[in-house]
């Protein structure tokens, strides 16, 4: 291709809304463009990685067996009735009616459908296991659509539905995708972990997600430094660490003005923050409920939603905190807290002569002591595991680092093909459900986070395997025929190899023609220049290093071929 033709609209600004990195690069760079919030075009850059990316998916799918179908974008309401989730789902699912105001809803995921696909389809138990996965546009109408294609309200998602006889099935189901998945990741050159997680609102027990490491990461997981534990932070326990043991000194009220946050209490009252117990309001569906934690800590709102199941969990407003306590959120605590359930984290047990709000306006009480000065509902883990936390596992310090969820596994179990009736006939003839999984990969936000993983100052750095192109020629000057000549005929040459390659044949500086090559991230530059009116020898560069080197024509070919040949063998 030459890069005059190619349609890759390069921009010197980036919009004000682009918050990350990938974000900005695959604007600036010409990859994608917005159309509405959350939602973009692909342009061809783009469009090609997203390729080579379904294109490794599809063939790990298809040797672990998977086969692959396409269905539709849209579902009636009638099976999310039948599994319960047309509610529970409120407006994140695109909802729409036809003509006769029949309700559909535009795919979030494809859990039920497929389900109801198969319940009407498969009988025996000879027709199992079956793998099912479609590569597709998907539909979530997120709060915030934020960070470009990494929040996206429209992306493209890979998913698999297994359906298998029994659990020993599903495991052995469950273990092949999961080292599909490694497979898959490896080869597309990114640096990634698995790590245990949160199951969620979609049920079932067992689950992992693959995160890409990289800073910007909205997830925070903990892994061990001695064994190959890796975890969510959302999941990960806490042991609660054993608070000092001292005379109980006696309760007071102290003034405290203007002072609401943990760092300016404990600042003010010259104590560690840890002598302080942070109290949290949350509403849960219609209650509301306070949660405690020690003031060093964070809580963790995935633990305090399983010690306290509700559909929906948020942090009570300011108002209604006002009305429960008679004060703002800065001033209040536990004690003579009435008619509301208080959940406590278990380090709160073994505080004493611990600091709270007194819930009232400038006030905090010193000296409390929890197993006598308040009611707790329930003490449980609530709060969210940290560097130097013992390890589940082996007990060695964790460490933390930030990731990118691109794919999550989940044994399903029988939740679904129970609610919608998926079952099939034994060898005994008996009736049985179908044991289930899922399995998915956000295909466009994987190849965001190959960007948050791999750029610059300059631009992206396309690891091979996904890169638009692997090879951009570019001649220092067009109108100088030799260069021309010589740069049109390894650019030939590439080709017939089925080497993809672009030729920067532009009458533009040759800073110019580098900058647009630095920033949309080729992996291999070559250049044809002056070294090769001296000497015959073509300037070679990788993207990703600083270094150049010279080829002579005769093996520049050979020598590009084989960076290739290297690069995508996994
Ligand atoms: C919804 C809406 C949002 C959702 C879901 C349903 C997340 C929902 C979880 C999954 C799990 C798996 C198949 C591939 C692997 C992952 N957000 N989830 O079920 F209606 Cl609005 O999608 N699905």
């Amino acid at each position: 291709m030459y890069f005059s033709h190619l349609f890759a609209p390069t921009l010197r600004e980036v919009p004000a809304e682009a918050e990350v990195v990938s974000h900005q690069l695959l604007v600036r760079a010409g990859f994608i463009r917005k159309s509405s919030s959350g939602v973009y075009t692909y342009l061809p850059l783009a469009w090609r990685v997203i390729k080579k990316i379904s294109a490794i998916v599809r063939e790990e799918m298809n040797k672990a067996g998977g086969q692959e179908i396409l269905m539709p974008i849209m579902q009636p309401a009638e099976i999310w009735l039948e599994s319960g989730r047309w509610q529970v789902y409120g407006k994140e699912l695109f909802r729409l009616q036809d003509r006769h105001e029949r309700d559909f809803c535009l795919s979030p995921t494809h859990e039920e459908l497929v389900t109801d696909l198969v319940r009407s389809n498969v009988s025996s138990y000879r027709q199992l296991p079956l793998f099912l996965y479609q590569i597709q546009n998907k539909y979530r109408d997120e709060r915030r659509p934020r960070f470009g294609l990494m929040r996206g309200r429209e992306f493209i998602m890979k998913d698999l539905y297994s359906f298998d006889r029994d659990e020993e099935g599903l495991e052995i189901t469950y273990r092949k995708m999961y080292q599909a998945y490694q497979t898959i990741f490896k080869r597309c050159g990114l640096d990634f972990r698995p790590v245990e997680a949160d199951s969620g609102a979609i049920g079932g027990s067992v689950t992992h997600e693959f995160m890409v490491l990289a800073e910007s990461g909205e997830a925070q997981i903990v892994y061990c430094s001695n064994c190959d534990y890796a975890a969510n932070v959302e999941i990960a326990p806490c042991f609660p660490s054993e608070n000092s043991k001292e005379p109980l000194q006696k309760r007071e009220k102290v003034a405290t003005p203007s002072q609401t946050t943990i760092e300016e209490v404990a600042g003010f009252l010259k104590i560690p923050a840890h002598k302080l117990i942070k109290t949290l309001f949350y509403q849960a569906d219609q209650e509301i409920i306070a949660a405690l934690v020690r003031g060093d800590r964070m809580i963790n709102e995935i633990k305090l939603q399983k010690l306290h199941p509700a559909l929906t969990l948020e942090m009570a407003s300011a108002e209604k905190v006002k009305e429960i306590t008679g004060c703002r959120p800065g001033f209040v605590g536990p004690v003579s807290l009435k008619n509301i359930k208080i959940y406590a984290d278990e380090e709160i047990k073994t505080m004493v002569n611990a600091i709270c709000g007194a819930n009232e306006e400038g006030y905090h009480l010193i000296n409390v002591q929890p197993h006598q000065d308040f009611d707790v509902f329930a003490y449980g883990d609530l709060r969210m595991s940290e560097a130097g936390e013992a390890c589940p596992h082996c007990h060695a310090a964790l460490k933390t680092a930030r990731g990118i969820e691109v794919g999550q596994v989940f044994k399903l179990g029988t939740k679904y093909s129970k609610a919608l009736g998926a079952k099939y006939s034994d060898e005994q003839g008996q009736e049985k459900f179908m044991v289930m999984g899922c399995y998915g990969i956000g295909i466009s936000r994987t190849m965001a986070s190959a960007v948050e993983q791999n750029y610059d100052d300059e631009g992206i750095i396309w690891p091979m395997a996904i890169a638009p192109y692997h090879v951009v020629i570019i001649p220092v000057s067009i109108k100088d025929n030799l260069l021309w000549e010589k740069s049109l005929e390894i650019y030939r040459a590439l080709r017939e190899k089925g080497i993809e390659v672009i030729l920067d044949d532009r009458d533009e500086r040759a800073g110019v023609k580098f900058k647009d090559a630095d920033l949309i991230g080729y992996p291999i530059r070559l250049t044809v220049g002056k070294k090769f009116k001296e000497e015959e020898k073509i300037e070679l560069k990788l993207r990703g290093d600083q270094a150049v080197k010279f080829v002579s024509t005769q093996e520049i070919i050979m020598v590009v071929m084989d960076i290739l040949a290297r690069e995508l063998k996994y």
